[in-house]
């Protein structure tokens, strides 16, 4: 069949809804996060691969009640101003290589800090005690989430061949950093075409603390072909003439939870804290909502249309919550729009799906669109529910406080 490109989607769901124009002052500032595209990153001019080097900081964050947590992050400029929850977005061409640089030195993560002074081990910092190296919460891992890679590579400590003398939680990856290849050479397709769209990167280490202590971020794979793909298939118009579906506008919300117990510094090891979990904190990239009807400028995302213009917005949900999460999209009298599934857990879905909530679950991404015709504002919406029974959060939640379980995100569509 004839491959024909258009830009805009015939599939995506238009939506007209005749919502009133508004008049819009204010242009809000949508959160930042640094973007890191790792096709452009350095060349190393040992292994001649783009190298792009990551770290790991402490976070201090007030929430909502004036209570500041702990969080540890992923950055790659890392001073404190710099610093992001969720870690920097990475994204990189599906087809190319490229080298991940985990560059330890964060200091303490679960006990006292030291800095080494000595040996190989100068400028190292990490706890103290136990003075042994076979705690295995030390050190941090970079995973990406659903890809195909190596286990060398693959950042899931239980799993290393550690100087082939076998698994190893003390491995000297953790402790020290470890370059990470994302490879895709022909032989041993790690980034193949498949993966075009959504998907995430966490710390492997003590996965359920390091989680929830802020250690993840986007990865989101672009097509090599254009950019702007949601995925790499083609689909059949009205007419049955395959062609590629383009965005023209991103939005990535990151989805996730805190429990305020497992930021303690005595949640460590395997205390029974961690067999029960209870978020307080409901985040959409690293925000909470706002009460009522207020909605916080970094959870905004602005969109202008030229005269007869028609924009598609890619929504990349990504759920590295520890809950459940519905999403929808409510117009501004409080009906729910209609918006198309493109790709789950990054990978493209046969026939794309139309709908007007999508669920959520740890681990999942989806990448939905709606097509923007019109000026008018949408309320992006995430509820988060118990995973044990997918009952909604409410305040009384087993009668521990649960703030702002619905977060409420704006698109703002003004019309020139
Ligand atoms: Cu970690």
């Amino acid at each position: 069949m004839k491959k024909n490109v258009i830009k805009q989607s015939v599939i995506a769901a238009t939506v007209t809804l005749g919502l009133s124009a508004i008049s819009v002052s204010t242009v809000y500032a949508e959160k930042v996060v640094s973007l890191i595209d790792l096709n452009t990153a350095t060349v190393n001019t040992t292994t001649n691969r783009t190298t792009t080097s990551l770290s790991v900081r402490r976070l201090k964050k007030t929430m909502s009640d004036g209570i500041e947590h702990e969080f540890w992050v992923f950055c790659k400029s890392c001073a404190i101003a710099n610093l992001t929850l969720p870690g920097p977005t990475l994204t990189m061409k599906a087809g190319t290589s490229t080298d991940v640089l985990m560059n330890m030195m964060m200091a303490p993560q679960e006990g006292t800090a030291t800095t080494f002074t000595t040996g190989a081990d100068i400028g190292r910092a990490d706890r103290s005690e136990p003075s042994t190296f076979d705690n295995p919460y030390i050190g941090h891992t970079i995973h990406l989430h659903g890809l195909d890679m190596e286990s060398e590579f693959d950042g899931v400590p239980e799993t290393y061949q550690e100087d082939f003398g076998g698994p190893t939680k003390s491995s000297v990856k953790l402790r020290n950093g470890f370059t990470y290849q994302i490879n895709s050479d022909p032989a041993n397709l790690r980034v193949d075409p498949r993966f075009v769209g959504s998907h995430m990167y966490h710390c492997h280490v003590h996965t359920v603390k390091h989680l929830e202590m802020g250690m993840y971020g986007a990865f989101v794979v672009k097509s090599k072909i254009n950019a702007n793909r949601i995925s790499n298939t083609l689909y059949p118009n009205n007419n049955n003439v395959l062609q590629e579906v383009l965005f023209d506008d991103e939005w990535i919300m990151m989805i996730s939870t805190v429990d305020p117990e497992y930021h303690k510094p005595e949640a460590k090891d395997d205390l029974p804290v961690f067999a029960k979990y209870n978020p307080k904190y409901f985040l959409v990239n690293g925000e909470e909502g706002d009460v009522g009807t207020t909605i916080k400028p970094e959870l905004t995302k602005n969109i202008t249309l030229q005269p007869g213009e028609t924009r598609n917005l890619v929504i990349r949900l990504m759920g590295i919550h520890s809950s459940n999460a519905t999403f929808s999209i409510l117009s501004a009298n409080n009906t729910k729009v209609p918006f198309t599934v493109y790709n789950k857990d990054g990978f493209a879905l046969i026939t794309p799906k139309t709908v007007t909530s999508v669920e959520l679950s740890p681990g999942q991404t989806k990448d939905v669109m709606i097509s923007l015709s019109a000026a008018g504002t949408y309320f992006p919406q995430v509820m988060f529910g118990d995973l044990r029974n997918n009952v909604a959060y409410n305040e009384t939640f087993l009668n521990s406080t649960v703030l702002k379980s619905i977060v409420k995100t704006q698109l703002v569509v003004t019309a020139n």
